[in-house]
Parts: structure tokens; sequence; C-alpha cells
């Protein structure tokens, strides 16, 4: 059809930044089904401009049961999605989506993703930062992509869990969850999120749900609300990418969108950790940064920063630490929180390294970006299309033929001309 599922099995359904990057590695060979695969995003968008993190395709009750998408009057009539969003790499693959193709397919997809693309950047920053800090918020860790990145981990469980499931934790109830937990049907536990992480963030969606997914409908405590800092560095490359777009088609983007659009950057500065060297998201309700820092820094690369900060990134990057035998890790190798095989805790992820590689570039960083195109084309030739990989070993972890592996494994071995060989 003209979407793709992120792997058969365990992930049946349409993910957005999935999606996002999907097309990406599809504009190199086929850039009609690359526009297909983000039209296909729209189906799920929200009268409020919204785009889901999820549209569910096979009936799944428990997912369904979750979210409830039917209930709400912002939901699309007919489809059911998730009721909360993920990191905006839509425009940046709708940019090259567009670059790719010829006229006249090239103004046809962007007259028909631009609308769309324009009220998902004005929902970010009217519903998700209605105090005009020129961050967006987040209110669960699904939102960010890294879901069970250890900052976020900690982060909630500080919060009181309701009353269900601090019954079930004294009880140890929770132990039983395993019985229907469907993704470890699929994957080994111990590359999952553990049983208790993955309850409490059913409790944070619940308790989301409560209060209809509005950030501004929600009480401050008990709550999880973040300045998510690779979510805000991603934003910023897709207000480019928007602009790109805007400029194509021939028109401007809204002068009040284009205004809000000018304060992330400085804003982002915001979450630099002088002592880590290394920029983190903030918890909104603490005013805290959320240690330890994450491979979620290196977004900024791409974002842009303060040129004194942009060095002392790259002199991490480049450290032992983050050049394990299959860089980059999730986290630091020498962080007493890493763990090399679980999910957002340690393993190498090609998404990221995706990402990394486009910040290299863009702060000229060519050696190092070279030197990770290939080591992360190498392990996908050693371990196959994995969802994620051990940066040890390079054994393949999680789901086997996992989607945006290939899809960024292909737009990185068919570049026409890498920068980095320039
Ligand atoms: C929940 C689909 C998604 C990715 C996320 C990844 C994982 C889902 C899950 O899978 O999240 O959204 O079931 O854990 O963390 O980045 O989009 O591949």
């Amino acid at each position: 059809g003209a979407w793709t599922c992120p792997a058969t099995g365990i992930y049946p359904h349409q993910w957005l930044w999935d999606s996002s990057f999907v097309a990406v590695g599809l504009a190199r060979q086929d850039p009609q089904r690359a526009a297909a695969e983000i039209a296909s995003l729209f189906r799920g968008q929200w009268s409020n401009g919204m785009l889901p993190h999820m549209i569910f395709d096979v009936p799944d009750l428990g997912s369904r049961h979750l979210w409830q998408s039917h209930r709400d009057p912002r939901a699309p009539a007919g489809v059911g999605t998730s009721c909360i969003t993920q990191p905006p790499v839509i425009a940046i693959a709708a940019r090259r989506v567009a670059d790719a193709l010829e006229e006249p397919a090239r103004a046809a997809f962007v007259a028909a993703v631009l609308p769309g693309l324009i009220a998902h950047h004005e929902w970010l920053y009217r519903e998700r930062d209605p105090e005009q800090t020129g961050l967006v918020s987040l209110i669960h860790p699904w939102e960010c992509g890294l879901d069970t990145t250890p900052p976020w981990m900690i982060a909630m469980r500080a919060i009181r869990p309701s009353w269900w499931l601090r019954v079930a934790m004294v009880t140890r109830l929770t132990r039983l969850v395993r019985l229907l937990r469907r993704d470890t049907q699929f994957i080994p536990a111990a590359e999952r999120a553990s049983d208790d992480d993955g309850l409490r963030m059913l409790d944070l969606a619940s308790r989301a749900r409560r209060h209809h997914f509005d950030l501004a409908a929600s009480p401050a405590k008990p709550s999880l609300v973040v300045k998510d800092v690779s979510f805000n560095a991603l934003l910023v490359v897709a207000n480019r990418d928007l602009q790109h777009l805007g400029e194509l088609a021939g028109f401007g983007l809204p002068a009040e969108l284009r205004a809000r659009m000018a304060t992330t950057p400085a804003a982002l500065e915001a979450l630099w950790d002088e002592p880590a060297g290394l920029y983190c998201s903030r918890n909104v309700n603490t005013g805290e940064l959320l240690e330890p820092a994450t491979i979620a820094s290196y977004a900024m690369l791409w974002a842009g920063c303060r040129q004194d900060r942009t060095v002392r990134l790259v002199h991490h990057l480049k450290t032992p630490a983050w050049q394990p035998e299959h860089p980059v890790p999730s986290i630091a190798t020498d962080n007493p929180h890493f763990e090399p095989r679980r999910y957002w805790s340690g393993p190498t992820w090609v998404n990221m390294n995706w990402i990394v590689i486009q910040g290299l570039r863009a702060v000229g960083e060519h050696a190092a970006a070279k030197a990770l195109r290939t080591s992360t084309l190498d392990l996908v030739e050693k371990s196959g299309f994995a969802e994620y990989f051990s940066p040890r070993t390079g054994e393949p972890l999680g789901a086997p033929n996992f989607s945006w592996t290939a899809a960024l494994a292909v737009d990185l071995a068919t570049e026409p001309d890498p920068p980095t060989d320039r």
C-alpha cells in the first residue's frame, strides 16, 4: 500500500517518525512512493493540526483502549490514532522527497502536504508552548521517540503512580504483566523496557487521557512535562525545511509561525549543561536538567548551536565512551545507566547515527561524518537491518527487518556525492 510499518509482528501500525525516515530512503529510489508515504501520514491529522505518533491499522484492542481517539472530536473520523505526537521529522523528509521529485510532480506534492505541515508546526507552538518559551513541551516519553531513554525514565519514576499501579507494585502483581505484554512475545524482555517502566508509561498515558491530552488542561502535578532536547533540535531543522518548502510553493509561512520558529534556536541554549559539556532535556515541573545527557544532545549539531559548545559536543563524541566498537551508543558507555542490549539505554540506533551524521556535516566535521557513515553501513552489512545493535559486539537486537534501519542505510549507501567524500 501507501505506507510502511516499522516491522511486521511487533509494530504492525504506522508511526510518524518511522514513516518519515522511510520516506527519506524511498526518496533515493522511488520518489513517487516516498511522496505517498508522506501523504499517508495526513490520514491521521487531528483538526487542531496534531500529527499523531501512531495510526492504527490492524485491530489492536489494547492500544485502541488506551487512546480511545474515536471519542475525541479532534481526531479524524474512521481512523484510529494515538493522541500524542513524535519528533517532527516529517518536514525534513518532505523536503528531501520534494527535492527528489521532478516537475510537475514536485509542485503537486508540495501543494498537497504544505498546509498540513504548517498546521502541525502551528499546533506544536500554540498548544505545546503556550508560555512562548521557544521550546515545545512533551507530555509522554513516547513523544520523544527515544522512549526509555534514562533521563526520561528517571524523571518518570519520581512521579507518584496512580493508586492501581501503587497497589500492583506493593503486591508485586506487576510481575504478572509479563504474561500480558505484547512486545515481549516478539523480543526478549532484556532488550525492552522493564515491566515497571512499561506500566508507568501506560499510567502516564491514561492520566493524560483524563485531561484530553491537552497540556493547558493538565494539572502541573503529578505529570511529566519535558522540554526535550532532540525533539526541539529536530524542530529547528524541520522549521528550516518547512521554510524551504514554502519557498518552493511560492509563498511565505504565516507571520505568527515564523516569529515563533525564530525563537527556538536561542531557547535551546538554555538546555546546555555546563558540567556535562552537553545539552540535556529540562523537566518543566522541577526546572531541573534531566541527567544523564544522551545521544539526543548531538542533534544540536544539526540544529546549530554556539561555536564553543559545538567544539565541546564534537570533542565528547570523539571520546572512547561515545566510540565503542560500533558507535554511537544511545548513552555513554561509562555511564552507570548504560545497558548495551536494552532498547534506548545503550544500543546503537541507525536513525540516531543518521541524525549525528547530518549534524557533523552541518558543522564541517566531514572526516568524523565519513567515519560514522562507514561504521554504520558496516554494522548493517555485518548484522542486518535490525531495530538496534549492541555497541560493543554489533549483535542485532530488537525487531529484525526494521524499516528505518533499511531506509536510512539505503539513503547513506546511495548518496550520489556524499559531502564527506568531497
Ligand atoms: C511506542 C516504532 C516505534 C518507534 C519509537 C520506539 C518504539 C513504541 C514502542 O517503536 O516505540 O511508540 O512500542 O515501544 O521507541 O521510536 O517510533 O518503531
